[in-house]
């Protein structure tokens, strides 16, 4: 593709703007990416476009960007944009051109990832079902139906991009490519046919032109030009498999997903930052957050099995947008660092040399030194002596820098940034806040209701769709709805030899939860504890002679989204039998090879319960407001909190279901699914290697008990929130409430300026909770002063300088606070906690 300048002329609101935008030559050697024949340091983040709102994705980008990001990355979401065949949707949140442009508008260059198979956590990584339903399809491998469907939307995603003159080379801010995804891990298990098509992939990404690097990730044999790249919790020992490639790093987990059933994931700010100051001391020049902001699983996105609505991930950048601190600052001063050093980085000499076991490794260039202190051992500090009796101390698990190989500006376990709360607050927009018995309050919503049409349909049997045997959830719904119903009837007599005063209904399920009912008679539920999805539901029933109904909901929670032939893992009933033991024997009575009924959805579904406007809704009552029930539509209006902070709802209380906000889905519910209480740790080391079983929180509470509902899915007044309850719940605690930060705590060592915060939006500090300069005991929250305390109270000085005030600088010296008792050998800080209003 020909270099040149690309104008365009635009006409925004009244605004006349005229803006060229130059090629952009990207190429690499075996250092790094090369910008117009520059090498570089690219530090990047990935930013999922439908996992937020068009609305909000400015804001994101542009504290991407502030928190020292130039590049974003995202993958292309192929079943979200197809949902039938050669049937395309790029609006609302899936509107990618725009949020490329917005990335560009910004300033930053885009990594897109296209896969298009994504894995993500997201619904059957990214597959359309419509994909897998396809005879003689097989997908990944060397199908020509697969590689077929898989060329004609890589291509659409290319041609659509080009066509706005996004790519580089064009003007634009993409700047690399990636096809496939991970392939490397599960390789091996396609054999020969997996080789071919990773070589296919490699020539037909080629082919497209675009004219910027494509990589590979997780792919050691990834074909050149293809480059290789590395995916993980730390990416230092990686090595690309040709010396033309750089060392990039794909994905970087800055924390974890979270599943019902567990409790929420924490990756230490000193852990990603040490894993991100290794990676650049041994060589990296690109790396890549995943996510840095993680965001929302809207509708029926969430990948699985049983992955919560809540992307969150720990990221930098919490689900609802605001920084996740101390981890965004802490590694924002990183990258600002990484980057003052780019030069000496991508062009310096590196020599790597072993001081008492620490690895000392200088980049020299043009007469400059820049030095990589690492110290890998997970209980001890080091101290070493370097640049002729000068010694420098490096705590356990970190990395020092120093940019002139004299003096530390940075070590990855030395925390400056505050700590911030996030607290969540009720919404004072509401009137007449309502008293319950017991003197607590509640928000003023009152709810209507409206059943889920069931009882002359379902119930009886009657279905749309008619199989001779049980059919595969995914075969027989095209997952347009998480819900498929199985019905049959079976014909039975006293003297049929499964007859007992002892008869199971066993239903062998793929998942992912099961209700059965009995002659229009609920008689049970089940689902996949820890995670697993395959289960037996048994059930003792009581038939009647002659004929009798059976009826089995089989509901999904997200298709599986990973591993070998993933897409080929069954969903839905298997087999169905009848027990009869009566102690002597056991009679089995196979009901699979049954003549069954099938129904796809929801009957609400299909009418638009969910959708306050819709002229085909069951009528909502608004007496006897059902408690417990299962299968009940919920309604209520509400007027939004002010303001503009992030808003949620609480949904303790209520069972499982999907919730709604004016019509837009904010995703599946299941708050009475509770984290496992056996997989938290009370304590959280940042030493040692990370895993995501490590540092977990919240136990033994709701896996997820707050919805986020966009400022942008809200209208002023007058709001419609609308839950499906599938298995019974009350909404008599439900109530909206905006997330914020409400305290925070900071600390700085002798010498050093303590910035503390309460997060902008003119949000001010309201009180000093504690302050102490000196050696200070415990966490923020619960901290103690020490024995060697300084003269002067510290907290009058603080409380003058900060209350009041959007954020505040104080100096940590004993010439501010009196000297201390400490000694030279203990070291001071200052310690505060804040709060905010
Ligand atoms: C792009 O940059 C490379 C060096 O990285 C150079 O060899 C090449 O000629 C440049 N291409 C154009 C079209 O300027
Ligand atoms: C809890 O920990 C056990 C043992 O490590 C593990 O097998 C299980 O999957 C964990 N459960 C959750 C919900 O994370
Ligand atoms: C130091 O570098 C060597 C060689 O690259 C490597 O094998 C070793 O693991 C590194 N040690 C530390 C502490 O990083
Ligand atoms: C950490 O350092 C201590 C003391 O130097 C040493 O005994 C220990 O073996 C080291 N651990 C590792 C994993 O290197
Ligand atoms: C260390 O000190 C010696 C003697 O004073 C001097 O010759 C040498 O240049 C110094 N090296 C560095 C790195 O400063
Ligand atoms: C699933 O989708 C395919 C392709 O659009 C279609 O041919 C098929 O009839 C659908 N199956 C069901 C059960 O709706
Ligand atoms: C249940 O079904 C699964 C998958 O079809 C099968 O592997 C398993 O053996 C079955 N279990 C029982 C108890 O029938
Ligand atoms: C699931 O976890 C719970 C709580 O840790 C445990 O009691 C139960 O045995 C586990 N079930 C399975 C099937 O592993
Ligand atoms: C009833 O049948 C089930 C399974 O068929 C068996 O496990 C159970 O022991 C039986 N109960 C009695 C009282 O016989
Ligand atoms: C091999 C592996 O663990 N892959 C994971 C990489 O991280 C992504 C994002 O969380 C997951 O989707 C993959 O399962």
């Amino acid at each position: 593709m020909g270099l040149g300048i690309y104008c365009s002329l635009g006409l925004v609101i009244a605004f006349l703007f005229y803006s060229c935008v130059s090629a952009i030559n990207v190429t690499h050697d075996g250092r790094a990416i090369m910008i117009d024949g520059k090498r570089r340091v690219l530090i990047s983040g990935s930013i999922h476009y439908p996992r937020s709102t068009p609305e909000m994705w400015p804001d994101l980008i542009q504290k991407a960007k502030d928190g020292g990001l130039d590049t974003i990355e995202t993958y292309v979401f192929w079943n979200a944009h197809e949902p039938n065949p050669r049937q395309y949707d790029f609006t609302g949140n899936l509107d990618l051109v725009r949020f490329v442009k917005t990335v560009q508008n910004a300033g930053l260059y885009l990594v897109l990832r296209i896969g298009p198979y994504v894995c993500a956590e997201w619904n059957y990584g990214g597959f359309p079902v419509w994909l897998h339903n396809i005879p003689g399809i097989e997908m990944r491998t060397d199908n020509d139906i697969y590689k077929k469907e898989m060329e004609i939307f890589t291509k659409l995603i290319v041609d659509k991009l080009s066509a706005e003159k996004l790519f580089a080379p064009q003007g634009g801010p993409v700047i690399i490519a990636q096809i496939e995804n991970e392939y490397g891990n599960i390789m091996k298990d396609y054999g020969e046919a997996g080789k071919a098509y990773i070589k296919w992939c490699a020539t037909m990404a080629e082919s497209l032109n675009v004219g910027v690097p494509w990589i590979m990730c997780q792919q050691d044999d990834a074909p050149q030009p293809m480059i290789n790249t590395c995916n993980g919790w730390y990416c230092h020992d990686f090595q690309p498999n040709n010396p033309n490639s750089p060392k990039m790093w794909t994905e970087n987990w800055t924390g974890w997903f979270k599943g019902w059933g567990a409790g929420d994931p924490h990756r230490t700010a000193e852990d990603v930052a040490y894993s991100v100051a290794r990676f650049y001391q041994t060589g990296g020049t690109f790396q890549n957050y995943y996510m840095y902001h993680g965001g929302t699983n809207f509708g029926r996105t969430t990948g699985g099995p049983y992955i919560v609505t809540s992307y969150d991930y720990d990221a930098p950048l919490d689900e609802y947008g605001n920084p996740n601190q101390p981890k965004y600052g802490h590694l924002k001063q990183l990258h600002l660092l990484l980057k003052s050093m780019e030069e000496v980085l991508t062009y310096g000499e590196p020599s790597t040399q072993q001081i008492s076991n620490l690895n000392v490794t200088k980049y020299t260039y043009n007469g400059k030194s820049s030095c990589f202190f690492s110290n890998a051992n997970e209980t001890d500090d080091a101290t070493i002596t370097y640049n002729n009796n000068t010694q420098y101390t490096i705590p356990a698990w970190s990395v020092s820098i120093l940019p002139d190989c004299q003096k530390e500006v940075y070590n990855t376990a030395k925390v400056t940034t505050q700590t911030s709360i996030m607290v969540k607050k009720p919404n004072t927009a509401e009137q007449n806040p309502k008293k319950l018995r017991g003197g607590k309050q509640a928000s003023a919503l009152s709810w209507v209701w409206a059943p889920e049409y069931v009882e002359d349909t379902t119930l009886r049997g009657n279905g749309p769709l008619t199989y001779d045997s049980l059919i595969e959830q995914k075969a027989g719904s095209n997952d347009t709805s998480d819900y498929f119903w199985y019905m049959t009837s079976v014909d039975i007599n006293k003297d049929d030899p499964v007859w007992t005063n002892n008869m199971t209904l066993q239903v062998n399920t793929s998942g992912h939860v099961l209700h059965a009912f009995v002659n229009g008679v609920y008689v049970g539920s089940d689902w996949g504890k820890n995670g697993t999805y395959n289960f037996i539901f048994d059930k003792n029933v009581n038939l009647n002679p002659g004929k009798n109904q059976i009826t089995l909901l089989s509901a999904t929670v997200g298709l599986k989204n990973y591993g070998y032939q993933f897409d080929l893992t069954p969903t839905g009933v298997s087999s169905v039998q009848l027990i009869g033991n009566n102690g002597n024997e056991v009679v089995v009575k196979d009901l699979s090879k049954n003549k069954w009924a099938n129904k796809i959805g929801l009957h609400g579904e299909q009418k638009q319960q969910y959708n306050a406007h819709s002229h085909h809704a069951g009528v909502w009552l608004n007496h006897n407001l059902p408690s417990n029930k299962m299968m009940v539509w919920y309604k209520t209006t509400f007027t939004p909190p002010l303001g503009k902070d992030a808003v949620v709802v609480d949904l303790q209380g209520m069972g499982k279901g999907h919730a709604w906000v004016n019509g837009k889905s904010i995703g599946r519910y299941w708050p009475s699914y509770l984290a496992t209480e056996s997989n938290c740790s009370a304590t959280c080391d940042y030493r040692g290697p990370y895993s995501d079983k490590k540092c977990v929180t919240n136990c033994g509470v709701p896996s997820q008990r707050w919805y986020h509902v966009p400022r942008s899915f809200l209208q002023k007044d007058k709001n419609i929130l609308i839950l499906f309850e599938e298995t019974g719940g009350s909404p008599s605690q439900v109530n909206f409430q905006t997330v914020t930060i409400g305290s925070a705590c900071g600390q700085a060592h002798d010498g050093n300026n303590l910035e503390l915060s309460c997060g902008g939006n003119g949000r001010t500090i309201s009180s000093v909770k504690f302050a102490s300069f000196g050696d200070v005991k415990g966490t923020c929250g619960s901290f103690l002063k020490g024995t060697c305390e300084s003269s002067l109270d510290s907290l009058p000085t603080i409380q003058k300088e900060c209350v009041g005030k959007e954020s505040c600088v104080i100096e940590a010296s004993e010439n501010k606070f009196g000297e201390s008792k400490c000694g030279k050998d203990v070291s001071k800080k200052l310690v505060v906690e804040i709060a905010c209003y």
